[in-house]
């Protein structure tokens, strides 16, 4: 299941406590303190891995809690330090405190992790303690406690190429044809009800990330149709390719209701990369000449015949390298 979205609630341990100890030697009537320091407590990271495409493991399992670091021991022993706990998560998982709306973390990379919860430091033992004037110390420190939060865990998947379109455009037909993405295809609205990621390769060894969402309709942003929730997957998109049939009398038009979609969702799309695709150019006889809609960069293609599809992908690169990273 696709899960963007989830709450979740994080504990790291408490420190071990210090130890109260003194040496016991045959005829050394007073061994002087040997109380070891506690361990200390375990952490909860959240840690970025490239094989995770959603948050339904950590969805289902609500919480992560560390354990607590152990206790000093006698003639010196320190406490073993505990474990830390990691939350795998997808890349692109934004991380706030659910308390004070503070982002904690924004994991971009494969690997990038960051502490949520840090455990608590152990407790000295009674060891550190002695001082000339007191040689027999009976106090040694408890171990500090851990962090307790409640996360948000919010899913904002990372593309280069975005395909934008209304219902039935043939967005998850294009995906399929360039990358190994194998979504549900059909002739009915709304086929595609989560967001697909794929590998498009070229060239010898280069490769971009193609994301295809589930359809626009008018009043998205406003939680219409599907479109709504999954606008946020575009948002760092580094390209939006519109999809439009090629048959659409009046394609300036679905271009300007899908523009205002997003740019309503998030204003920041206003200055994004993009083209324009007129797709299934197959069903007419001759394909669209048309240049250019509203200003942008036009290519035809049909993903049944392959007709155009080699050009877009050279257009994306084209564009994504002009872009940089
Ligand atoms: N003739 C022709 N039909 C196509 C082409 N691309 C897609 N189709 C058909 O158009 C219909 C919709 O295609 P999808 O790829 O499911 O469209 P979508 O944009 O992903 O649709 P939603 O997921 O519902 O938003 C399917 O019946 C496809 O077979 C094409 O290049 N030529
Ligand atoms: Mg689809």
């Amino acid at each position: 299941m696709f899960v963007d979205y989830t709450k979740v609630t994080v504990k790291s341990g408490k420190g071990g406590k210090g130890s109260i100890s003194f040496r016991h030697e045959k005829f050394v009537p007073k061994g002087g303190p040997n109380g070891g320091d506690g361990g200390v407590g375990g952490d909860v990271i959240v840690k970025a891995e490239s094989n995770l495409y959603t948050l339904q493991d950590v969805k289902y399992r609500k919480s992560y809690r560390a354990e607590d670091g152990q206790q000093g021991m006698g003639a010196l022993k320190s406490g073993s330090d505990a474990g830390t706990v990691i939350i795998p998560v997808p890349i692109g998982t934004l991380i706030t405190d659910a308390k004070t709306g503070e982002i904690l973390a924004d994991l971009i990379e494969d690997g990038q992790s960051v502490v949520v919860a840090k455990g608590g430091k152990g407790g000295k033992g009674n060891a550190h303690f002695a001082t000339s004037t007191n040689r027999t110390p009976r106090y040694a420190q408890p171990g500090l406690p851990g962090e307790e939060k409640t996360l948000n865990l919010e899913l904002k998947i990372l593309s280069d190429v975005g395909l934008v379109g209304l219902p039935n455009a043939g967005k998850s037909t294009l995906i399929s044809k360039l990358t190994a993405a194998r979504p549900k295809i059909a002739d009915y609205p709304f086929t595609t009800l989560v967001p697909n990621l794929g590998i498009v390769k070229y060239g010898n060894y280069r490769s971009f990330v193609m994301a295809d969402v589930p359809g626009l309709i008018e009043g998205a942003h406003l939680g219409k149709g599907l479109g709504h929730r999954f606008l946020r997957h575009l948002e760092r998109t580094r390209v939006l390719a519109f999809l439009i049939e090629a048959t659409d009398p009046h394609p300036e038009k679905t271009y300007r209701l899908l523009n205002n979609e997003l740019v309503q969702h998030y204003p920041k799309f206003e200055n994004r990369g993009r083209l324009i695709l007129l797709t299934k150019s197959d069903l007419l006889e001759i394909p669209p000449k048309k240049r250019k809609i509203c200003g942008i960069d036009v290519i035809s293609i049909s993903a049944v015949s392959g007709y155009g599809l080699g050009t877009f992908v050279d257009k994306a690169v084209q564009m994504l390298d002009g872009y940089g990273k």
